[in-house]
């Protein structure tokens, strides 16, 4: 089975141009409690490179594109974020995200408030955890 869930968001576009509505437990699985965004990522760099113990997160690039790489200790697999309505969720996997376009604007819709005690930041604790 494919570690990558994506999400169509239907897009409500008409001659103006397009709008996408996302509601909690509707269009994605989970209630939302933080919404946070990464930009200005500067060239060569990635970020994430851990995993959550309990947060869901649902990932969209609203400008320009991002590579995202999910691991579940077993297999690791790559998905393109290049729409703003295509979404991933991350879930409890390992994620990086790599090869930011200069305009990328990353969206994270998450489950949780900010608690730095659910980050696995560590591969090989990761690997230990989900080996359990
Ligand atoms: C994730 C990926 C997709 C906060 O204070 N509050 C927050 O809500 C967040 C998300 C971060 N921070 C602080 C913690 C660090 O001092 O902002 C700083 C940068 O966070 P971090 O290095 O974890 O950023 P990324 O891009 O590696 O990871 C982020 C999220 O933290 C993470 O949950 O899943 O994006």
């Amino acid at each position: 089975m494919s570690l990558i869930q994506l999400l169509d968001l239907p897009e409500l576009g008409d001659e103006r141009g397009s709008l996408v509505a996302i509601e909690e437990l509707k269009t994605i699985p989970f209630q939302i409690k933080r919404v946070y965004y990464i930009y200005g990522t500067q060239e060569k760099v990635a970020r994430g490179f851990h995993a959550h113990k309990k947060l869901q997160q649902l990932a969209i690039c609203v400008a320009g594109k991002c590579k995202m790489i999910l691991d579940d200790g077993t297999q690791r697999e790559e998905v393109w974020l290049d729409s703003p309505n295509k979404a991933v969720l991350i879930g409890n996997l390992w994620h990086e995200m790599h090869d930011f376009s200069q305009d990328c604007v990353l969206l994270v819709l998450a489950s949780e408030p900010y608690d730095e005690a659910d980050y696995i930041r560590d591969y090989q604790e990761f690997l230990r955890v989900v080996k359990l």
